[in-house]
């Protein structure tokens, strides 16, 4: 039976393929479809076992999609989303995710030019055949074309943005968790190590026997093609193209297999000479003894690590940039965990223009969740059509006023995503931005300026009174957008310097600080973050762990997120 997390996938599957047949993100039938797909992730019941009529019932899903659900459930496959595969396959679809190329265009370059792929693509810029396109020129065959070098968009070099890795990873594994005889399932790579790219998803299997496992995996849904099959390693393809390998091991050396698949291969070759220097050997099957083979430690990750004489490294980690070294020495920052946080300092309502819940829902949801403290921070003035007016923010104060009786153990901070402007200026007046308790500035336009101009209006709005952090500080969207080229190292001194927290955001498609990022301020100790989930729906504050698993990729110790910190001291703090 089709699990709910199966159904959200195949739904928004079908938003995205109908947004190239529509023309447009924002037609309404995308829309319609991914509400749905909103509603069926927020649903506890599974989807599969309602009727036509139960489905309609739930908010955001009409007839249409409810009807879709059914032949889902009923048949495995929706006809016409089948349809819309066949009309636009995986390599054509890839081409939307090149920033300036919206549905209509990519159309209009299959039409005009037979330009089908990627590869196509730079066939056609190679002989300059784009910018006698209507609307195109040689400025816009320059932007393609560093839009491709920057996403990595190229050849077998092809990586998937981790938001469209993690749900097909998440069904594999429930799946196989499932099959009779096994004992564990998680998936490796550079998946497990939180990579915000994946080339290929790794899954590992715990059993005795392989063979009920590759059945399993083989016969489902997401499955598409199977590259090569055997009973300890399976290689297929999903209908997108992305491959997944599944390795069966054994349980006794589940932790070796673990490791050694987890990566990243600069890790795993630090830890093999470490071993070698030991008189050991490492590999998948365990941590051995070079002159006798027996076996040193292979059942878990940890038993390794400790007979190499260092501390457990998380899988985020892994990428041989010194972690081997500080786990040796025992100085590997406290990493903050999902657990330590007590706050959300970045939450939007329906005020927002893209706002998908109502505040009073937003409110509730974060009460129901633990938190300690929120700060609601609707778009400002200064973006169309999201953003408050002064009225509306005075109107919501209102709201949150009521709202604040109504849960006096929540802290509710009325707040404002301001707009950093080209030239660093903020919405509203600076009168106006002292009123409220908590903003954020966040850069939503102007993304290709050049590096000077970027840094300087950053370091403005770092610099204002009134900011007390600064939202998705690239503004990359991954593997569509590249982030804007700042001086990150004249961004840390002047957050520093004002006290300015830096947002880690949430959301999977923006993971923004991206790691590496974070990973250059580790030696410093001036910096505070916050991790925040721009939840833009009540579903959306589950985000927070992926900006959680960002930071620890990031190196970011606990203590300096200042949204794990009691309410009392976070509050001391904002005081400041
Ligand atoms: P990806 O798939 O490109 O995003 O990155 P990974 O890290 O998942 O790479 P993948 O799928 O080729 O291999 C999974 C892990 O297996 C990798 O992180 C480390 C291990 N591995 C693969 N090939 C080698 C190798 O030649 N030497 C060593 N030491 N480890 C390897
Ligand atoms: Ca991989
Ligand atoms: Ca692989
Ligand atoms: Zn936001």
């Amino acid at each position: 039976m089709a699990s709910n997390r199966e159904l959200v996938r195949v739904i928004r599957d079908y938003a995205e393929l109908l947004t190239l047949e529509e023309g447009s993100p924002q037609a309404f039938r995308v829309r319609a479809y991914q509400r749905a797909a909103d509603a069926l992730g927020e649903l506890v019941e599974p989807a599969a076992e309602m009727s036509l009529a139960e489905l309609q019932k739930l908010d955001g899903v009409g007839k249409a999609t409810a009807e879709k659900i059914l032949e889902y459930v009923a048949t495995g496959s929706i006809a016409k989303l089948d349809a819309l595969r066949k009309k636009y396959p995986a390599p054509f679809v890839e081409l939307t995710r090149i920033p300036g190329l919206g549905p209509k265009t990519v159309v209009m370059l299959r039409d005009r030019l037979n330009v089908n792929s990627v590869e196509d693509l730079e066939a056609a810029l190679a002989a300059e055949q784009i910018r006698e396109l209507p609307g195109m020129g040689a400025k816009s065959e320059e932007k393609i074309a560093r839009a491709i070098a920057r996403l990595g968009l190229h050849g077998k070099d092809r990586r998937t943005p981790i938001i469209k890795v993690l749900p097909v990873a998440n069904e594999v594994i429930a799946a196989l968790r499932a099959v009779a005889g096994v004992k564990r399932v998680e998936y490796a790579g550079s998946l497990r190590r939180f990579a915000d790219t994946i080339g290929d998803i790794d899954v590992l299997v715990a059993a005795t026997k392989g063979e009920p496992v590759m059945a399993a995996f083989t016969a489902l849904p997401v499955v598409a093609e199977v590259v090569a099959g055997g009973d300890t390693k399976t290689t297929a393809l999903t209908s997108d193209g992305l491959q997944i390998d599944v390795r069966v091991v054994a349980p006794a050396e589940f932790g070796a297999a673990l490791l050694y698949f987890t990566g990243s291969k600069a890790h795993n070759i630090e830890l093999r000479q470490l071993a070698i220097s030991r008189g050991w050997t490492l590999n998948e099957y365990a941590l051995a003894d070079a002159e006798t083979g027996e076996t040193v430690a292979a059942r878990t990750e940890n038993a390794i690590y400790k007979a190499l004489g260092m501390a457990y490294i998380a899988p985020e980690m892994r990428e041989g940039v010194g972690e081997v070294a500080a786990a040796a020495a025992r100085r590997l920052p406290k990493l903050v965990e999902v657990g330590d946080i007590r706050g959300d300092l970045h939450v939007h309502s329906s005020w927002s223009g893209d706002g998908r819940s109502s505040l009073d829902d937003m409110v509730a949801a974060a009460a129901e969740r633990g938190l300690e403290y929120i700060a609601i921070t609707e778009h400002a003035e200064d973006l169309a059509i999201n953003g408050l007016s002064r009225e509306q923010v005075r109107q919501e104060a209102v709201e949150v006023a009521r709202l604040r009786d109504e849960y006096p153990r929540l802290t509710i901070l009325h707040g404002s995503e301001l707009n950093v402007g080209p030239d660093g200026g903020l919405d509203y007046d600076d009168d106006f931005l002292m009123e409220f308790d908590w903003c954020v500035a966040s850069v939503h336009s102007h993304f290709d300026s050049p590096q000077a101009e970027q840094t300087d209006r950053v370091l403005r709005a770092i610099a204002h009174p009134a900011v007390h952090a600064i939202g998705h500080l690239t503004g990359r969207r991954i593997g569509m957008r590249p982030g804007i080229e700042i001086d990150v190292d004249a961004v840390f001194d002047a957050a520093a310097e004002y006290g300015t927290a830096l947002e880690i955001n949430s959301h999977l498609d923006r993971l923004d600080v991206p790691a590496d990022l974070l990973r250059r301020a580790r030696d410093r100790d001036d910096l505070l973050f916050t991790i925040s989930t721009d939840s833009h729906h009540v579903n959306e504050y589950a985000n927070i762990q992926w900006g959680v698993s960002n930071a620890r990729r990031g190196w970011v110790p606990a203590e300096y997120v200042v949204n794990a910190w009691p309410r009392a001291r976070f509050l001391r703090w904002l005081g400041r």
